[in-house]
């Protein structure tokens, strides 16, 4: 099949760079900060993911929109709520995307098109059903993108969202991030199909296995689908084979996988990988790379102090913006 995206030029490249490493050191930061107490509730991360979120999300508009799951820091950075924002946020401060009042499982920012993240599990896939009829009774040309778990596509809602937006030709992407965990339980005990794409078939629309620890496939992918429902023909199931290189939250010490196993996906981690590519592109390089990096652990390290010098959510603040 021809390329729907051009290939991405140096500086994409490096941009998905950036955003892969922004929401890693996010990640990797959030994890201390909570250890230490600083963070309250409990987080889900997405290590190992990060190609997915940063794949597709450089594919949309500001004024497309994605829904998220409980699992959402990736998709919400990557879709541009910024590192302060998402990081006063898990402080649960009043400068956060939702003003201190959501926390890690509800990131999101209707300005930059996240409907703050869900977390019943596959919840998402029927409510993107309303953003996409919203796009397509007002003929506008806008795309929603339901990201959702492999656990999350054996819930009844799964199958509801896929067969509504199917059958109303909605202008939806549902992107699978199937991480081979539904928490502890592995997808091949709680589903009789290797692959979830190929459920795709039961509701008519195109379902596509890709490698979801390769950004560069996963914008290749993302490009075909989105442009069809751009175009107006309607959905694409997209499963992304990806692995979370952490336990499924913060409580989970990872004892129902083998270390051969976590090993094997380490080796595929999707950053280093991109890393190796503009290390040798001749218009990139050593030098401009590490310059990117440092700028990365400045917005991080801003972030953090930013999030630290907010104010509490203000309790009198608590049913603003909770009913229309
Ligand atoms: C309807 C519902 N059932 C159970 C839960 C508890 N729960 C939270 S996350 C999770 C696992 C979800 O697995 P998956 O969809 O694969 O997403 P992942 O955690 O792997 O990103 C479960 C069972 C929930 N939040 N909602
Ligand atoms: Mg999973």
């Amino acid at each position: 099949m021809a390329a729907v995206v051009a290939p991405p030029d140096p500086g994409t490249l490096a941009g998905l760079y950036r955003q892969m490493l922004l929401i890693r050191r996010f990640e990797e930061t959030v994890y201390y900060l909570f250890l230490e107490g600083e963070i309250p509730g409990t987080l889900h991360q997405c290590q190992g993911q990060e190609a997915v979120a940063v794949g597709i999300c450089d594919l949309l508009r500001p004024t497309d929109w994605i829904t998220s799951t409980h699992r959402p820091h990736g998709h919400a950075l990557a879709k541009g709520v910024t590192a302060r924002a998402a990081m006063a946020e898990l402080y649960g401060k009043s400068t956060g995307c939702c003003a201190g009042k959501g926390g890690s499982m509800h990131l999101g920012d209707p300005a930059v098109g996240m409907l703050p993240a869900i977390a019943i599990v596959g919840a998402g896939n029927t409510v993107v059903t309303g953003l996409g009829l919203a796009f397509k009774l007002r003929r506008t040309d806008q795309v929603a993108v339901c990201f959702f778990g492999d656990g999350a596509s054996n819930e009844g809602a799964f199958h509801e969202g896929m067969n509504f937006a199917a059958v109303r030709r909605l202008p939806i992407v549902f992107v699978c991030e199937n991480n081979l965990y539904g928490a502890s339980t592995p997808f091949h005990a709680v589903s009789a199909l290797i692959d979830v794409a190929d459920r795709a078939a039961a509701y008519g629309i195109p379902g596509h296995v890709v490698d979801g620890m390769d950004v560069l496939a996963v914008r290749e992918a993302g490009a075909r689908a989105v442009a069809s429902a751009r175009a107006g023909d309607g959905p694409t199931l997209l499963e992304c084979k990806t692995y979370r290189f952490v336990g499924h939250s913060r409580s989970d010490a990872r004892g129902y996988r083998e270390s051969d196993e976590e090993a094997a996906w380490q080796e595929r981690d999707p950053i280093p990988r991109l890393r190796a590519v503009l290390v040798g592109h001749e218009a990139v390089g050593l030098e401009a790379v590490e310059d990117l990096e440092s700028e990365v652990e400045a917005a991080i390290d801003d972030a953090v102090e930013f999030a630290r010098a907010s104010p509490d959510a203000d309790p009198n603040e608590a049913l603003t913006d909770v009913y229309a």
